[in-house]
């Protein structure tokens, strides 16, 4: 080296106990009303960690409750001025950084299985960065009026998903209650502990944890709830906006699933296609909506494409979450590794080639290994349905046109990439690609700055960004007839 002392590498910190598994309504812990609690597990070894108090109706209720007093005229969340709003998340922000460690332990470790340095610098940089973009527009924003906003999660990214509906959210000034998806409670419910500690009035940020048809249908068409964020998949999405459509006719944004197409000309930079469409298809295991699921490649150069991407897939290192060389951990759970390895067989059988990876390491933990298949077509159901695992697959294409019509010919929008050295071709090949956002040259660059959400059935509205504002504020226009004109 240089001479100069190595970079302290973060370490992971050894969870004593896990102090937070109630309801938070009020900046209190709260047992649920029906007396129930749930499991949750480590899906990297399948041991329970512990119990969680489960919200049903009666405790949405509750939530909500609380939440409309907290934003009653002459709250003290509804006088506190808005610089002060903005500090209050820059607080939260500072608290996260404090426990960062060990929030990326239990976000990661814990309650996902994800190896420990993504959530220290992925999931937790993320989300810090998210709440200080909005603790920013806290008092640059006018006139406007304050809702009650309420978000439904999902496990795949329990931190971030919180903060990208949080933090908009809190900066507009409304209240909020949140249902954290069943899988993943704890990431959620440590937050809460942040929250009250940053000082935030009692009632602001609520946190009911629960399941779908439960504590998620009653917030999904309750009658004191005015807008509802949701992510997760694209048949509860319409179950949701449906009970949206029969309840209060509430706002709802939803970000749903992805079938993502890459595009990869010959005249890209091969290594960095190969290397960014990889890390695209297996980071979070696969897990992710945005996950590079169609890499469409010209022909030229397809075979060696496959070549490189089976090279990287094979020395992926596979192990412990809490191991810093571990770069690929457990899926979440057993449901979801079932219906991968499924959709895996249904490629073989379908005729696809498998060229690495297909079954899982063992039968401890619910690793899958890093899976690539070639020579896939358009009408097989790993070329349409949505994997979330780790499953990459390749197909060829010939002409330019030809690769926008196979990319565009899904039911879903939400992400795409373009590999070119071309500029002109990137930006007319991004212009025609149906999806929220496209990336070139790069995949998965997601910012707190940038709108994010899908086309078509991966979902309606944007997160993040100034768009992220206009979804959780209203519109009102007062006209004043002056009497005396000069
Ligand atoms: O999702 P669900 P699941 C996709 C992915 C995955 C599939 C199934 O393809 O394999 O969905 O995953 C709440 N009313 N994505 O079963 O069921 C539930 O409690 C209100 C894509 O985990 O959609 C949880 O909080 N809420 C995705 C959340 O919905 C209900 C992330 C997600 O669960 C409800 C996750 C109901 N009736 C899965 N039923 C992405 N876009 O990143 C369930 N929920």
């Amino acid at each position: 080296g240089d001479g100069s002392p190595p970079m302290p590498f973060p370490q992971p910190v050894k969870v004593q106990e896990i102090r937070h598994t109630k309801i938070f309504i009020n900046n209190e812990w709260h047992t649920s009303l029906k007396g129930k609690t749930f499991q949750t597990f480590n899906p990297a070894t399948g041991v329970k960690i512990c119990e969680v108090e489960e919200a049903d109706k009666a405790d949405v209720d509750k939530a909500v409750k609380a939440a409309r007093a907290a934003s009653q005229r002459g709250s003290p969340w509804r006088r506190m001025d808005v610089s002060s709003r903005g500090r209050l998340l820059h607080k939260l922000a500072d608290l996260m950084e404090r426990d960062r460690a060990l929030l990326a332990v239990s976000c990661g470790y814990n309650n996902t299985g994800k190896p420990f340095l993504h959530s220290f610098f992925i999931d937790l940089d993320g989300s810090i960065k998210t709440l200080r973009y909005y603790a920013g527009w806290a008092d640059k924003i006018h006139g406007k009026t304050m809702p009650v906003g309420k978000c439904l999660c999902a496990w795949n990214f329990p931190l971030l998903m919180f903060m990208w509906k949080v933090a908009p959210a809190l900066c507009c000034g409304n209240t909020v209650v949140i249902k954290p998806a069943e899988q993943t409670p704890l990431t959620a419910l440590h937050l809460g502990s942040l929250i009250k500690e940053a000082g935030f009035p009692p009632g602001v940020v609520n946190i009911v944890p629960g399941f779908g048809p439960t504590a998620g249908a009653a917030i999904a068409s309750h009658m004191g709830i005015d807008k509802v964020a949701f992510t997760g998949s694209t048949k509860v999405g319409q179950l949701i906006k449906e009970a949206a459509a029969k309840s209060n006719l509430k706002r709802v944004t939803l970000e749903l699933g992805g079938k993502n197409p890459c595009i990869v000309f010959a005249d890209s930079d091969l290594q960095l296609a190969v290397e960014e469409t990889q890390k695209g298809a297996f980071f979070n295991q696969g897990q992710c909506c945005t996950a590079a699921s169609r890499v469409f490649v010209e022909e030229q150069i397809y075979e060696e494409f496959v070549r490189r991407s089976v090279e990287s897939a094979k020395s992926i290192v596979i192990g412990d979450p809490l191991d810093p060389r571990t770069s690929h951990g457990p899926q979440i759970d057993q449901k979801q590794f079932d219906k991968i390895l499924e959709l895996i067989d249904s490629g073989k059988k379908e005729g696809a080639k498998l060229e690495c990876g297909g079954v899982a390491m063992d039968d401890t933990g619910l690793y899958i290994q890093p899976t690539v298949f070639s020579h896939v077509k358009d009408h097989m159901r790993i070329a349409k349905e949505e994997i979330f695992g780790p499953v990459q697959c390749i197909f060829r294409f010939k002409s330019q046109q030809e690769a926008i019509e196979r990319a565009n010919s899904t039911e879903y929008g939400l992400a795409s990439a373009v590999f070119t050295r071309n500029l002109d071709r990137a930006l007319s090949v991004s212009a025609t690609l149906e999806t929220g956002t496209v990336w070139v040259n790069c995949y998965n660059a997601l910012h707190a700055q940038a709108p994010f959400g899908g086309y078509k059935m991966s979902g309606n509205g944007r997160e993040l960004g100034e768009y992220a504002l206009a979804e959780y504020s209203e519109v009102k226009a007062v006209t004043i007839k002056l009497t005396e004109t000069l």
